[in-house]
């Protein structure tokens, strides 16, 4: 996790297809490397890695600390081209080949404005489950997606969360109430990496800094 004046996170985007992966990704670099838009269909097929430097991430016992984050994108779950037995395939070969380094945090992508329904998302978590093994509650943060609907209809998260559907609860339960809503209106790419980096740096630092590898 640190290496000198290094800190890393190696980050693996998760979801249903046009749940926002991409987007997210390109928020997270604070540049636009994934391909993002609106299509009836699913765009993202191959995975992909970028990675971005921040420095002055962080200070340590007076030095500055600079992160390296690295940003897996990968296609979604219920794709429109793709067997689930296929999109497994892609991000498990990507898991091996990119993050020999190991993986600190998958970030299970789920859209705010439509409702939990686990038949609907099976595939996701199953997805999670599948790659990540027994452990990967500890390795997953919940990230909601158009999070600028609430604000638009002045709902708080608390609110949102106190009448979201059981299923929704049980599964931010299940990873240790690690959830993160993301609303990138009114925000340049570059504000918006700030306040998703450092959410993420709380949740690796609670999880020790741990890593999963791949063979
Ligand atoms: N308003 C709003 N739009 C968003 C948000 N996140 C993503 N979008 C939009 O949703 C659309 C799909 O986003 P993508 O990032 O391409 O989604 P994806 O999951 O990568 O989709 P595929 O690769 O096609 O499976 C784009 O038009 C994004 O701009 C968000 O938080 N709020
Ligand atoms: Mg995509």
């Amino acid at each position: 996790m640190t290496d000198n004046n290094e800190l890393s996170i190696n980050c693996l985007l998760l979801g249903k297809t046009k749940s926002g992966k991409s987007s997210i990704g390109n928020s997270l670099l604070g540049s636009y490397e994934f391909k993002s838009k609106f299509s009836p269909y699913s765009l993202t097929k191959e995975c992909q890695l970028c990675r971005t430097y921040i420095p002055q991430f962080a200070r340590r016992m007076g030095k500055e600390l600079c992160l390296k984050l690295q940003v897996l994108d990968t296609p979604g779950s219920s794709h429109s081209s793709l067997e689930h037995e296929e999109v497994k395939h892609r991000i498990k070969r990507a898991l091996s080949q990119q993050f020999s380094g190991g993986l600190h945090m998958a970030l299970l992508v789920l859209r705010a404005d439509i409702p939990f329904c686990e038949e609907d998302n099976q595939y996701t978590v199953k997805l999670a489950e599948e790659l990540l093994g027994p452990t990967w509650n500890d390795f997953t943060t919940v990230i909601f997606t158009h999070g600028d609907k609430l604000s638009e209809t002045c709902m708080k998260e608390d609110e949102y969360l106190m009448s979201a559907p059981k299923k929704l609860l049980t599964l931010l339960e299940k990873v240790h109430q690690k959830y993160i809503f993301r609303d990138p209106s009114d925000k340049s790419l570059q504000k918006e990496r700030s306040i998703l980096t450092s959410q993420m740096f709380d949740y690796v630092k609670n999880n020790k800094y741990q890593s999963l590898h791949f063979d």
